[in-house]
């Protein structure tokens, strides 16, 4: 399970999944143990410069193929996996790059939080909307533009009006996203890549190393 997952094969991946399942292993036990170590070792690669971002896609499509199998039976056996946290995320109104935030959204889904993705170009009204509805603990925005970085900003503010925050953390990331543009509009954290972001949501969780 693990080796298909490193090998970037979700027909592989489903397979196993599927043959664990006839074979009845707990669908949780086969996530937990069985494809997540994949999954964590290629995030890992990736962080320290030895995977390249389309493998680390390719793992993340075929961890993604082996939980879309095993998820239904996981809820009808009613064992349900560990929630981390709520996430609702999205890209700053304006802006369509979304490889990058997929990225963040399937590493975070795969590690066991709970994530509603808004998509691209979302207005800060439907984060704020979002964020209520599914009683968010974070809310992620991405933006790859320096015009629509301001976005973010919007965001926060609007998570603040509406009395989300300091309750909600609001974390932003993106290639031209900085600490100090982060500490400038008041979010509760960013980060430089998708593993970075999950220890981030962990650290904020409280499940995890503190991130500076
Ligand atoms: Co665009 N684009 N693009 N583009 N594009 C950039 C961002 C740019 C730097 C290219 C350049 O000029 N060198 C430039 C921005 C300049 C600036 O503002 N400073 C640019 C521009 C100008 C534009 C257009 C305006 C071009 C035009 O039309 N004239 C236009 C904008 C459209 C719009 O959004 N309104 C545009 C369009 C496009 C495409 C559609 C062609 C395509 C996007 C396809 C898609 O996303 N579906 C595209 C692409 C692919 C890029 C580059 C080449 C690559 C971005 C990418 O996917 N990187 C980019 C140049 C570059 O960044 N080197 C560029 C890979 C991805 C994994 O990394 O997105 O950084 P990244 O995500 C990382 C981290 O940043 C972090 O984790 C991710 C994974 O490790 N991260 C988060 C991201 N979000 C996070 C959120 C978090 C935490 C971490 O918490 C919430």
């Amino acid at each position: 399970m693990r080796q298909s997952i490193l090998e970037g094969a979700p027909a592989l991946a489903a397979e196993l999944a599927q043959q664990s399942l006839r074979d009845g292993v707990d669908p949780l036990i086969a996530v937990n143990h069985g494809f997540a170590p994949g999954i964590t070792f290629a995030g890992d690669q990736f962080g320290r410069g030895e995977m390249f971002l389309p493998d680390l896609l390719a793992c993340a499509e075929a961890m993604k193929a082996a939980i879309k199998i095993l998820e239904p039976e996981i809820v009808k056996r009613g064992s349900q996996r560990e929630i981390l946290g709520t996430v609702v995320l999205g890209t700053a109104r304006g802006d369509i790059h979304d490889i990058g935030k997929n990225l963040v959204a399937t590493i975070l889904s795969a590690s066991g939080f709970q994530i509603f993705d808004l998509g691209t170009s979302v207005t800060p009204e439907q984060f704020v909307a979002k964020a209520k509805e599914v009683d968010a603990d974070i809310v992620g925005i991405s933006a790859l533009l320096t015009t629509t970085m301001v976005g973010q900003r919007a965001v926060i503010e609007a998570l603040d009006r509406n009395g989300l925050r300091p309750r909600v953390k609001a974390i932003i990331g993106g290639a031209a996203v900085t600490a100090k543009w982060a500490a400038e509009i008041g979010a509760d954290g960013y980060s430089r890549n998708a593993i970075d972001a999950l220890e981030l949501a962990k650290s904020l969780m409280g499940k995890g190393t503190p991130v500076a």
